[in-house]
């Protein structure tokens, strides 16, 4: 058995990142984790492009116009649907999950979801920095691995796994 190394490595990607300003007070330090995980890699702040969207039901159009500009290895997309007592959530949820999956399969850009779906504010702040860590610190992380693992798979065969 061959596997292609995991690299994470941030140096000379370009990182395009879409957040949700609906639930700013998660969002921004979603976006902190990300940026700075981000910057740990190796990514020069200056290739990180930041696009802000009303809510997380917007994500997926900006998600595809970074895809389709070409300038991104990668995208991570940044927000919190919270629960209601209404049904918004589910349709909210359906939304952003199906659009970012299509975007992806549609492009071939690699974009990692850092979207948060919970039941309440507190579990939403336990993942953005809290008790359960940042997630998107781990969404840009992914990102940076897909960018990397799309480049060696499409790589001529010289670039097999070793
Ligand atoms: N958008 C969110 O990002 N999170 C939510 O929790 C949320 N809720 O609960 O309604 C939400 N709604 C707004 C939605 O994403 C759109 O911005 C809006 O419907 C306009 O298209």
């Amino acid at each position: 058995m061959k596997s292609y190394p995991t690299c994470r490595e941030g140096r000379g990607l370009s990182i395009g990142i879409v957040v949700a300003r609906f639930n700013h007070l998660i969002s921004v330090r979603l976006l902190e984790g990300a940026g700075e995980a981000l910057a740990k890699a190796g990514t020069r702040p200056e290739d990180v492009h930041v696009a802000w969207v009303p809510g997380a039901f917007e994500i997926p159009l900006a998600a595809r116009e970074m895809a389709r500009s070409g300038r991104y290895h990668a995208l991570v997309t940044l927000g919190a649907v919270i629960r209601g007592d209404t049904p918004h959530f589910d349709y909210v949820c359906r939304g952003v999950t199906d659009g970012i999956r299509d975007v992806m399969q549609a492009t071939g850009v690699p974009v990692a979801f850092g979207v948060l779906t919970t039941d309440d504010i507190d579990q939403a702040l336990e993942r953005a920095g809290g008790a359960e860590g940042n997630k998107g610190a781990d969404a840009a992380e992914a990102a940076l691995e897909m960018a990397h693992l799309r480049a060696a798979l499409a790589a001529p065969p010289a670039g097999e796994p070793t």
